[in-house]
């Protein structure tokens, strides 16, 4: 009984093994946990997106990875109020006039090239972002 039970056990892991894509033949549980943890990193790290201080992604520039709720921390604040352009990498994101993701700027933007933020968001907008996050 107990050799079939081990047989199972065998049978399972290498089904999960498939699964996760591990090819290591002394791959031990340990390994699958940190490849579920990377997978899940991944997952999250999908959103991505850069703020340039001028049009035409001119100027200095702020990669942005998530919800980040105040461009005017005390830590980091040369981007609140300076964004012209834009490119979205990963995901779809909001942007807002104030902290706090208060008074949303014109239409949610996918992945793409915003050479000129008012295009974008609409007139108004630029020099304005105070907050964005991704959706
Ligand atoms: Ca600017
Ligand atoms: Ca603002």
């Amino acid at each position: 009984m107990a050799e079939t039970s081990t047989k199972k056990r065998k049978a399972r892991w290498e089904h999960t093994k498939y699964w996760l894509g591990i090819n290591r033949a002394n791959a031990r549980p340990l390994n699958v946990l940190a490849q579920v943890t990377l997978l899940k990193q991944e997952e999250n790290s999908m959103a991505h997106v850069i703020l340039f201080e001028h049009a035409g992604f001119h100027g200095a520039h702020k990669h942005v990875f998530r919800d980040e709720a105040n461009l005017n921390s005390g830590d980091d604040h040369f981007f609140n109020d300076r964004t012209s352009s834009i490119v979205v990498l990963e995901g779809n994101w909001e942007f807002f006039i104030d902290a706090g993701h208060v008074g949303k700027l014109g239409r949610t933007l996918g992945p793409g090239l915003y050479d000129w933020v008012e295009a974008a968001l609409g007139p108004g907008s630029n020099d304005r972002i105070s907050s964005l996050r991704p959706v």
